[in-house]
């Protein structure tokens, strides 16, 4: 997401944009999921191009989504919720893990739930970071602790080597560009909550379903 005046990127719009994910009876819209995606994206090919590697797979992914979104079964695709029974009713998740339905949305979007989760552990390490901290040891805490156990070896890996060049704490901080560091902490604890509660709803309709071990 990008401001208006100074064209640069700016996290607060993205952290934004996933509030905007909860309708009022709790649904997640995956127009604005996916949309809070891109942002994402864009704030990690702004950290380098070694993060391209990382983002190329969310790239592919946002864009399978947006296929059904704009597609002729649109109006089945408007909330994470109505996604999941029809894809379900009309048999085109690969339930029995027979390989037919590669890109069900279903099987996608678990792709993108996993790494959201990667996402709010690491940013709610650095929201309570002190200068000292450093980002490469947050962020593959982070990821060691949730998506790193869906991943093979080689993954592994290339995400281990892109942290270590993560830039430090401060440049990290400018990246975001919501502000001097009070701002970006108190961002932060305004937005981390609703992320937590778009991952736990998510969560919880996967799990109901039995659709977390989607191949
Ligand atoms: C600093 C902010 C970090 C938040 C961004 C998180 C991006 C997550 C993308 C990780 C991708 C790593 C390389 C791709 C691995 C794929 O094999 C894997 N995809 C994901 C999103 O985990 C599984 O997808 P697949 O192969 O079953 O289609």
């Amino acid at each position: 997401s990008w401001s208006s005046d100074n064209q640069k990127f700016c996290m607060r719009e993205v952290l934004d944009t996933f509030k905007l994910c909860l309708s009022p009876d709790k649904e997640v819209y995956l127009e604005h999921y996916v949309a809070g995606w891109r942002g994402l994206v864009k704030f990690l090919n702004s950290l380098g191009s070694v993060f391209t590697f990382i983002s190329k797979d969310a790239v592919s992914k946002i864009q399978i989504l947006s296929n059904f979104l704009s597609g002729e079964s649109s109006s089945q695709y408007v909330t994470v919720q109505s996604m999941v029974s029809y894809e379900l009713e009309n048999q085109l998740v690969d339930v029995n893990k027979t390989g037919i339905h590669p890109e069900s949305g279903c099987r996608t979007l678990l792709r993108l739930h996993r790494a959201l989760r990667w996402l709010e552990l690491f940013l709610e390490r650095l929201r309570t970071s002190d200068k000292h901290s450093k980002t490469s040891v947050m962020c593959s805490e982070a990821y060691n602790e949730s998506l790193a156990q869906h991943h093979p070896w080689l993954v592994r890996k290339a995400a281990g080597l892109a942290f270590v060049v993560l830039p430090g704490r401060t440049a990290f901080f400018e990246v975001m560009n919501v502000g001097p560091p009070e701002q970006v902490v108190a961002v932060l604890g305004e937005a981390l909550p609703l992320i937590l509660e778009v991952y736990q709803i998510t969560e919880d309709l996967y799990a109901k379903h039995h659709l977390l071990d989607l191949p």
